[in-house]
């Protein structure tokens, strides 16, 4: 069996504009919210099932500036021979700005990444120590062949999970207009290496054209 399934990517108050985000990715605000919401409930009305990743850091988590002495916001360290960027801290586990910002009961299931205080984890399918999350499992699981992805940041845990997912072997497609990167020239970077790895892009920015187009390209029970 082949199922679509709808991933959306850390949708959380430290990722908007809208929440003032530790970590607010620009284009992040009360319209981007609404869209997403929209789409998310719209897809899952169609019969698509949703599902959803959660940056979920411990306060003593290696990707936050604060826990490396005499680092700034965005500097990058080697932490045994893996290069890592040094974010503001974000994201921390039973936080305010950790909650998703789209209604957890629409979801399939929701899977956490980057508790290990010591790896950091921008792919919802493994940690970057090679641990994996449970996400293929859960696809799995529920007979998901083709993902539909989408959320923040594209330059980060936006491609790292599509460049994962089709590694994995799904059929991957991206809804560009519902993603926002962190930084332009790696938000440029991003989409050319996930078209180059294969990933498919979804145009269109209203609702409804994102609809038509998963519902075209993908039914939610195709045979
Ligand atoms: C992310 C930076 C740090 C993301 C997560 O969701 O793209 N970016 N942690
Ligand atoms: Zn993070």
């Amino acid at each position: 069996m082949k199922n679509t399934g709808i991933l959306i990517v850390d949708i959380q108050g430290d990722f908007t504009g809208l929440k003032h985000g530790s970590l607010a990715v620009e284009g992040t605000d009360a319209d981007y919210l609404r869209i997403v919401t929209q789409t998310a409930r719209d897809l899952k009305a169609h019969g698509f099932k949703l599902f959803a990743t959660q940056d979920w850091h411990p306060a003593e988590h290696i990707s936050f500036f604060t826990n490396t002495p005499g680092k700034k916001p965005f500097d990058t360290s080697v932490f045994n021979g893996r290069t890592q960027v040094l974010w503001p801290p974000h994201c921390i586990q039973h936080t305010t700005n950790a909650d998703l910002l789209i209604d957890p009961s629409l979801f399939t299931a929701i899977v956490q990444k980057g508790m290990h205080p010591k790896y950091d984890s921008y792919s919802g399918f493994r940690d970057d120590g090679g641990r994996p999350t449970g996400l293929d499992d859960i696809l799995n699981a529920h007979d998901i062949s083709h993902l539909v992805i989408f959320g923040l940041a594209t330059d980060f845990c936006v491609k790292a999970t599509a460049l994962d997912a089709v590694a994995n072997g799904y059929d991957v497609s991206v809804i560009k207009s519902l993603c926002k990167g962190v930084a332009e020239e790696s938000t440029r970077a991003a989409w050319d290496e996930m078209k180059q790895k294969g990933v498919r892009f979804i145009a269109g920015s209203d609702v409804n054209a994102v609809i038509n187009a998963v519902k075209t390209d993908y039914s939610p029970n195709s045979a």
